[in-house]
């Protein structure tokens, strides 16, 4: 079996290229060149692993890189992962965004159309897509509405793919992921940029952690259970959308006192609002609201049902929240020692 990776240098390619090459799958991955050559989670691979996984140089948002590529590999299997994922820059850039992600996302779409419509194809949709939700928890039948410019790009996205599945009569899958994060997560989204500043206060330092929305409400999960959801999106024998995430939902502030408890502080609130500080059982303070990382408009209140994945995929997360942000302080723990 071969399968190409979009985005294989982010945290899901990282979980996934792992899994698909301990299935023996020929596992590709599409990479954009830059200047100081650095290649994201795949620099964090073991070499033996990173040197299984054949590398094409390119950008999702060349057409016809992707056309040549697909007619070239026609691999069994495309996992288009790669997108600008994150939501507080899609508000400063909502172009780029649309570009990577709306362009990009047609872009494959035609080369599987176009140059191996064998393919099968599992598109990265989002829980961002319900916005703030209508219902609680939400499925695969929650309306939409999105609230950022990632959420309307992934509604672009996630409609593009059903029209060339029904169109074309191809096998496109869209997996509505809730949050989902790990040690390699990117150091600007919430849990890892709490994990990596707990690892540092529990080293000395006297920084505390400035967050924005410490009431906004989460469905954290962890991403390796998650690759394997995706894996069994694209072994079905029809295609379809299908929710995971774990049913769970946490504040930022419970995410950062569990981080916390890890090194044995106990977090006490004061204050309200952009007052709010979180402070240590010797009154240090650990904790700091800024305006800074507040956005435009927020998107919350997110409780994953996966009940359709759970019946049809046999998936469930393995993952508890605990556990997760265990994992994550942890590993931030190690790097520092
Ligand atoms: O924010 C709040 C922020 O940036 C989580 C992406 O993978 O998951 C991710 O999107 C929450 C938000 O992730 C800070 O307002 C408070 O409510 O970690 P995040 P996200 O926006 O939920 C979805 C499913 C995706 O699809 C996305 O691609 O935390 N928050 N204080 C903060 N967020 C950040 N980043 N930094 C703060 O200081």
């Amino acid at each position: 079996m071969k399968a190409i990776i979009t985005g294989i240098s982010g945290q899901d390619g990282y979980f996934l290229s792992q899994l698909l090459l301990s299935k023996g799958y020929e596992v590709h991955g599409i990479l954009r060149r830059n200047s100081s050559m650095t290649q994201g989670t795949l620099d964090l691979l073991p070499e033996n692993i990173r040197k299984q996984i054949i590398i094409h140089y390119g950008d999702i948002t060349d057409g016809n890189f992707l056309s040549n590529l697909l007619q070239k590999e026609k691999p069994e299997e495309l996992y288009h992962l790669a997108a600008q994922s994150f939501v507080g820059y899609s508000f400063q850039n909502a172009l780029s965004t649309y570009d990577a992600n709306i362009g990009g996302t047609l872009n494959v779409c035609n080369a599987i159309k176009d140059a191996s419509p064998d393919t099968r194809m599992y598109f990265a949709a989002t829980s961002e897509l319900f916005g703030q939700p209508k219902e609680t928890p939400q499925n695969e039948m929650t309306p939409f509405f999105p609230r950022s410019p990632y959420a309307v790009s992934k509604l672009a996205g996630i409609w593009t793919v059903r029209t060339y599945r029904d169109a074309y009569k191809l096998y496109m899958s869209n997996g509505i992921l809730f949050n989902h994060e790990s040690e390699v997560r990117g150091p600007e989204f919430v849990t890892r940029k709490i994990s990596q500043a707990v690892a540092k206060i529990a080293n000395g330092s006297h920084d505390p952690i400035v967050l924005g929305n410490l009431s906004a409400v989460k469905d954290w999960g962890y991403a390796k259970d998650y690759v394997d959801g995706m894996w069994r999106m694209l072994q079905q024998d029809y295609p379809d959308d299908f929710v995971l995430g774990t049913g769970e939902s946490h504040t930022v502030r419970e995410f950062a006192e569990a981080a916390f408890r890890i090194i044995g502080e106990t977090v006490e609130w004061r204050g309200s609002g952009i007052n709010e500080v979180g402070l240590s059982g010797d009154g240090k303070t650990l904790v700091k609201v800024s305006k800074e990382f507040f956005r435009p408009l927020e998107s919350d209140n997110y409780k994953a049902d996966y009940s359709k994945a759970k019946k049809k995929l046999r998936w469930e997360p393995e993952t508890k929240f605990k556990d997760l942000v265990r994992i994550m302080v942890e590993s931030d723990l190690r790097k520092l020692k």
